[in-house]
């Protein structure tokens, strides 16, 4: 049965810097994953620090809160069959040098400080960031006319 998930896309800064927001959404609209949240947003220090808690300890901490607190930033809620998973690969590794070309990163990117998205790792991480980034009625639910020729017919 497809997996249907939800998960927490970041066009980070140097996204928005470069100009890079469109043709990045465009690629998850163009592989067929449902934007049901999106917005731009100008992150606090404390939303940053909760966001990448998980890396509190590391020598990169504090640069990572800087640079993700330096300008305005995308946040989007792509739904779609295996959402997690399929956005992550379409980031590409982390460190852009082991991003396959044809990934986001793999194309757009060379540097791991400044690799242009974040993508939720796991289910648990996909509803913990979901909550953190949008409040419950910024998520929505709507059939699109294409979802026929995206999506499996529901069983
Ligand atoms: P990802 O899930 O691909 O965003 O990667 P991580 O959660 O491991 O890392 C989050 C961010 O920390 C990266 F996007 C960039 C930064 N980082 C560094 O600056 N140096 C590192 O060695 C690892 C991560």
């Amino acid at each position: 049965m497809t997996d249907v998930q939800r998960t927490l896309l970041l066009v980070k800064p140097d996204g928005v810097q470069r100009l890079l927001v469109g043709r990045v959404l465009q690629r998850f609209e163009d592989r067929g994953l449902k934007l049901v949240g999106l917005k731009l947003v100008q992150v606090d220090r404390a939303l940053a620090e909760q966001h990448y808690a998980v890396h509190r300890e590391k020598p990169f901490f504090n640069g990572l809160v800087d640079f993700i607190t330096s300008g305005p930033l995308v946040a989007a809620a792509l739904e779609g069959p295996n959402a997690i998973a399929v956005v992550r690969a379409m980031n590409g590794a982390t460190r852009p040098h082991e991003a396959e070309p044809g990934s986001i990163r793999g194309d757009f990117a060379v540097e791991t400080a400044q690799n242009l998205v974040h993508a939720s790792d796991s289910a648990e991480t996909a509803e913990a960031e979901l909550a953190l980034w949008f409040k419950p009625g910024e998520l929505l639910e709507y059939q699109r006319e294409i979802d026929r020729w995206v999506l499996a017919p529901a069983e």
